[in-house]
């Protein structure tokens, strides 16, 4: 028996093969070769759908696979990137899907076994891509709780690929191009699930992709925070693919190096598709790229992406021999959590612990916590509960709670729409949420609902050891870390001796059973009322710190929370003094280790501005130390209630006016200044106020569109293309804009009566060969945010379809998207479908591999109507809006005109040079002959 890959690795750095599409493209395969015999009936175009091969075209793939094994490839991905029923729906072959899967991986096994030896193993990766579908973003802009696919689905159609993939052999599962990190949590599930159903265990690769130079994914998080997300998944190797080329990844992946606990992997782009589409990187020009990853040991696996070829990887696999693998990085001694952004809980300073490290847990977005808040969800005003728990985060609370408990709510579907909510609000998403339910089926659907690594709140022991182990597999399943009640079977604990007893009975069934990593793991050993009246009750907040001083010391790793406000439930309506309550006890629990806290992150107060007769008096109470101060306490309670009651009375009746709080420095700009920052940051709240007052300066309403709002457009499109946005603050300022719209559309309307007030008509489309549409969903998206009508044609949409609908719809431009590189032949296509038909309507053409020179080049030539590329989807709108201004408009057109004309000159003045460059080396002259 030959070397596993776990034990290769240790020895040296493991050579991944290249890319596959674009090889595939090299075999100028037709349409017929796609289909083959037994898919000849399936409607619309299956060439592109490059997994089909697996059965139509086996000796394609295989010779693509035998070619990177030649090269020196130790693993091999199966050609199954897309061979899941999600995919495959565009193609309607989602019956088809697994068998690609499973023939993707038995042809790969074949190969690789050929070619395998005792010294040099050759294994198959089960290639999973990331489908083309996202978990954590709406499709919709008007609905952000909206989703197009969810956790469920996504397992489901991801199980059944990867029970094709082991049943066809593979030797590792590879989840890559990943760019939501809900999606790769949906993914890693589904292959643990599948193993354990099949009784292997294989190990897991990751491979993230970035999609702005600011480093975070498409759903906007950063690496670390996505390393926090899957942090207590048993992975095998991290890394990136694709993105936009070595250089660039480098510094990424050096960061993921610097901490993440497994082996690191990359396989970067030959760099950035040009503008014409191809990739210029050469196997020669890549070779010192990647020299410095080997060289700095910065990977363990190494190999390339699209544009790379079988020369590559023999090259990086020369470059390799003998080189030192990346040193791995030791398991993090402190908890991670994340939302978009990573909260590192860092319980590694001894005694007495900084009060900065603790973490506030907002407690207010809670229906059982906040009349408001309960209030809001009754009322589905549920703009007004997001601003609950952005006050929250703004007033320092590093992880907000969410608990929809309520009898007459359906706690379920409320959680599950308010945590889509937050998903699309960046200045929420950003900290870790906590999940508060006493149901366990509301707790597993929030978790299915968040990218981030949520803690969740809670478990315990109460209905015994086999729910309780069950719902902690449940946590791990998730990714998760959790509050451990301390209850059991018995009850709640209320003493120190049953709290401690309870804390270590189950820190060892989650440790030692379970297998949970310690420092994931928060008790709660119970925060109760004092000063109620009753004696047994006033030693609670005593034999609390007593309890969390022995869980910081006896279980390592574990840390300590408690909701804080449950403790001053008697002096309810009396919030200084409650206040001044929890201030104490936290000062004394804080001290012997408590690093959690569920508060009022905004009535916080600091214990040592406490009044000193005050103070004292408290900490007797909370201290327990001595008889008689709890009734004291009750009197000061009331003294002071009395005093503010009359504070507040004379306030009213012109006695010391109350200050204001002070307006924040943007409210003082102009307004255009004021409409710009509302939109960049997405706050509606003042919108309504400065539009009238835009609308009292301006002679138009649309004036306002066109003006202040479009510039703030503009300058979101230039800050995301500089990495100073990420994508869902973009579409955050997209949705502010369609408020903004809405409510000058009632004055655009009254003023231009009898004629439409849409900004125009628009059908989008990807087109045929290419699936991607997040780029034009979200300009669809911005469209309507700007008033026009979008006809969204989807993906694969063929030149006809796009021709008639164009002419069946009287629509006044179209939108092209592609981000493949065989999408730009096929836009020339379209463009020279609708000269045919004689269109002449304005064409824009967007994504990835798309560029002026090539729109220039290849596409205006064939098309008499405008043709204009369109840099970022915040462009659009207001490039419509000039082509479509009968003044602007030509002038527009003449400028593209002249500006291409100008760029073909240049471009082919530039080829003549090199041609004739070439020519003078062909007649060098040769001394020698
Ligand atoms: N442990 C864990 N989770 C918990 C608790 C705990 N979750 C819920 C609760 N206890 C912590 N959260 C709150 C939230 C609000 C209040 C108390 C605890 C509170 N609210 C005001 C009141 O009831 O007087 C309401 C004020 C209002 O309506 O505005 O005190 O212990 N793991």
């Amino acid at each position: 028996m030959g070397k596993t890959i776990r034990e290769i690795v240790k020895e040296k750095i493991l050579i991944l093969d290249g890319a596959m599409g674009t090889e595939i493209q090299k075999y100028k395969l037709t349409e017929e070769d796609f289909r083959g015999d037994r898919f000849q009936d399936i409607p619309g175009q299956m060439k592109g759908n490059n997994d089909m091969l697996n059965i139509t075209r086996p000796d394609v793939i295989s010779d693509i696979y035998r070619r990177y094994l030649e090269a020196g490839a130790d693993i091999i991905s199966a050609n199954t990137f897309s061979s899941q029923r999600i995919s495959q729906a565009d193609y309607h072959l989602e019956n088809q899907a697994r068998e690609m899967a499973y023939e993707g991986a038995r042809l790969a096994r074949i190969q690789c076994d050929l070619f395998s030896t005792d010294d040099k193993p050759r294994f198959v990766a089960g290639d999973v891509g990331p489908t083309n579908k996202t978990c954590s973003m709406s499709p919709d802009v008007s609905n952000p709780a909206a989703r197009e696919i969810t956790y469920d689905e996504l397992f489901e159609d991801t199980c059944e690929q990867i029970d094709g993939l082991v049943e066809g052999g593979v030797d590792v599962i590879l989840i890559e191009t990943i760019f939501d990190t809900l999606n790769c949590k949906a993914m890693i599930d589904a292959a643990l699930t599948t193993m354990k159903k099949h009784g292997v265990d294989l190990p897991i690769m990751v491979s993230l992709t970035v999609s702005d130079l600011a480093g975070r994914t498409l759903s906007g998080q950063t690496i670390e925070a996505f390393l926090a997300s899957i942090s207590s998944y048993p992975i095998f190797s991290v890394g990136m693919n694709c993105a936009f080329g070595a250089p660039q990844m480098k510094p990424f992946i050096k960061r993921m190096g610097a901490v993440a606990p497994w082996y690191i992997s990359a396989h970067p782009n030959a760099g950035l598709p040009n503008e014409m589409g191809q990739y210029d990187e050469t196997a020669e020009s890549m070779a010192p790229k990647i020299k410095e990853f080997l060289d700095e040991g910065l990977v363990n696996i190494i190999g390339g992406c699209c544009g790379t070829s079988p020369e590559f990887i023999a090259s990086y696999n020369r470059m390799a021999q003998g080189v030192k693998p990346h040193q791995v990085a030791a398991k993090p001694d402190t908890m991670w959590l994340s939302g978009l952004d990573l909260l590192d809980v860092d319980d590694s300073v001894k005694l007495p612990m900084d009060a900065s490290r603790f973490v506030n847990v907002g407690e207010r977005c809670n229906v059982a916590g906040s009349r408001k808040f309960l209030r809001l969800i009754n009322e589905k005003q549920y703009e007004e509960a997001l601003d609950i728990a952005r006050k929250q985060v703004a007033d320092g609370a590093a992880v907000v709670d969410v608990n929809m408990d309520d009898g007459l709510l359906d706690a379920k579907v409320e959680m599950v729409n308010f945590l889509n909510m937050i998903a699309a609000e960046p200045e929420i998403a950003k900290v870790p949420i906590m999940i508060d339910s006493s149901k366990w089926d509301v707790i597993v659907a929030g978790l299915k609902c968040c990218q981030g690594k949520c803690i969740v709140n809670s478990i315990s022991l109460k209905e015994g050891e086999e729910k309780f182990i069950s719902h902690a597999r449940d946590v791990m399943r998730y990714g998760a870390a959790v509050v451990v009640m301390c209850f059991d079977e018995i009850g709640q604990a209320t003493t120190f001796e049953r709290r401690i007893e309870i804390a270590e009975r189950a820190y060892r069934i989650l440790v030692d059973k379970v297998g949970m990593n310690p420092l994931d793991i928060i008790f709660d050993p119970n925060v109760l009322a004092i000063a109620t009246g009753m004696e047994e009750h006033d030693n609670y907040a005593v034999e609390f710190i007593r309890a969390t001083e022995w869980i910081h010391q006896h279980l390592p790793g574990a840390h300590v929370s408690g909701g804080v406000s449950n403790l001053s439930f008697s002096f309810r309506g009396n919030t200084y003094i409650r206040e001044a309550i929890h201030a104490v006890f936290l000062h004394h629990a804080q001290l012997v280790g408590m690093d959690f806290g569920i508060v009022n992150a905004k009535a916080r107060k600091d214990y040592a501005k406490l009044p000193e007769a005050q103070r004292e008096l408290i900490e007797d109470v909370v201290l327990n130390r001595r008889k008689g101060a709890a009734d004291e306490l009750i009197d000061l309670a009331n003294e002071i209630k009395e005093q503010m009651d009359a504070a507040k009375a004379a306030a009213k009746t012109g006695g010391a006016p109350v200050a204001k709080p002070a307006a924040p420095e943007w409210r003082k700009e102009p307004v255009e200044s004021r409409l710009k920052y509302a939109l960049r940051k997405g706050i509606t709240e003042f919108l309504q106020k400065d539009i009238d007052e835009a609308l009292a300066k301006y002679p138009h309403a649309v004036n306002v569109i066109e003006g202040p709002l479009m510039d703030g457009m503009n300058e979101v499109g230039a800050l995301f293309g500089e990495g100073k946005m990420f994508l869902p603050q973009v579409v955050k300022t997209a949705r502010t804009m369609k408020a903004a719209v809405s409510i000058l559309q009632p004055h655009i309307e009254a003023e231009n009566t009898g004629s439409s007030t849409k900004a125009g008509k628009v059908v989008m489309a990807t087109v045929k060969g290419d699936v991607h549409d997040i780029g034009k969903n979200i300009v669809c998206v911005v469209m309507s945010c700007n008033n026009f009508d979008v006809i969204d044609l989807g993906v694969m949409v063929p030149a006809e379809q796009i021709v008639k609908k164009a002419i069946e719809e009287k629509v006044d431009a179209i939108g092209l998207s592609g981000l493949i590189t065989p999408s730009l032949d096929e836009m020339v296509h379209v463009a020279h479908e609708m000269q045919k038909a004689g269109l002449r309507i304005p064409i824009m053409v967007g994504g990835a591999t798309t560029s002026e020179l090539h729109v220039a080049l290849k596409i205006a030539p064939e098309y008499d109507g405008p043709v204009v590329w369109v840099k970022d989807a915040s462009l659009n709108a207001g490039i419509c809006t000039r082509l479509f201004d009968k003044v602007e408009g030509p002038k527009f057109v003449k400028e593209l005109d002249d500006k291409y004309a100008k760029m073909r000159a240049e471009y082919h003045e530039q080829q003549q040079k090199l041609a004739s460059l070439d020519e003078a080396r062909k007649n060098k002259l040769n001394l020698f002959e």
